[in-house]
């Protein structure tokens, strides 16, 4: 990306994060904001704000498309179950006991898409750059509003699960509002396989590929910290790069 594209993009993320009531909600977490006391004002403050705020969209590095490949297919965790397109809904559970909402794969693909070249890193080892295609969980967010309560508080988890509920995820909201978080449907220019997640899987590029859940069946936003496969197994619940 361009200098000029990179900051409208990092633009664009925390303006999507202040529409979400994000700011209010970033401002009370001890873990991302690291000022003692009340916040001052002046000067020093606000460069310590800005910084704080900033850290959570630095971009994962993006490449130039002709040097994306195919995966090794890693992973069939809660991918038994026969797949059928068609009748697969997305199953979202909007935070502070919002009814249920599903959405096709149209309806998801007619949501911003937002095309990324970037790298697969598993922890055995291998990496691999794959260019990934879907709508960013912010745009979604941003259209259908599932995350926050009228109150402007926003949930300050997500849970991401298989149709089987076998693999499952968690992110914190900062994570899950990364620009570069998307809910992917495409993979190299092709529909997913379903060895690779189709209909839809999670991609955040920040992350190992332990996090980057495939075949998403149930997407929830929650108050607590959620299960998650490979953190229950002894690996980093965060899983960052
Ligand atoms: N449902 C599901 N998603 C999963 C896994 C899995 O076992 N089940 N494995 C993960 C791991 S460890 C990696 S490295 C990536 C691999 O993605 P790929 O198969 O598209 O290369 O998927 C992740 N997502
Ligand atoms: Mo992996």
């Amino acid at each position: 990306m361009t200098r000029r594209s990179r900051r409208t993009f990092l633009v664009g993320g925390l303006a999507a994060l202040a529409g979400l009531g994000g700011w209010r909600w970033l401002l009370g977490q001890p873990e991302v904001m690291d000022i003692p006391g009340p916040l001052r004002a002046g000067l020093e403050a606000n460069a310590r704000v800005a910084a704080t705020l900033l850290s959570p969209t630095q971009l994962a590095p993006e490449f130039p498309r002709n040097q994306a490949r195919t995966p090794r297919a890693n992973g069939s965790v809660g991918l038994k179950q026969p797949l059928d397109v068609a009748a697969w809904r997305l199953r979202v559970e909007g935070f502070g006991g919002q009814p249920v909402r599903e959405f096709s794969l149209a309806e998801l693909q007619a949501l911003p898409r937002t095309e990324m070249t970037t790298e697969l890193k598993c922890i055995e080892g291998w990496s691999t750059v794959v260019t990934w295609a879907g709508v960013r969980l912010t745009d979604f967010l941003a259209r259908y509003p599932l995350a926050t309560l009228p109150s402007a508080e926003i949930a300050p988890y997500v849970s991401l699960r298989t149709p089987d509920d076998a693999y499952y995820v968690g992110l914190d909201m900062v994570s899950a509002l990364h620009p570069q978080t998307l809910l992917c449907y495409e993979m190299n220019g092709r529909p997913l396989l379903p060895e690779h997640g189709a209909p839809l899987r999670l991609i955040t590029p920040r992350k190992y590929g332990i996090k980057q859940l495939k075949r998403i069946g149930t997407l929830a936003f929650v108050a607590e910290r959620p299960a998650d496969y490979w953190a229950a197994r002894g690996y980093d619940w965060h899983a960052s790069l």
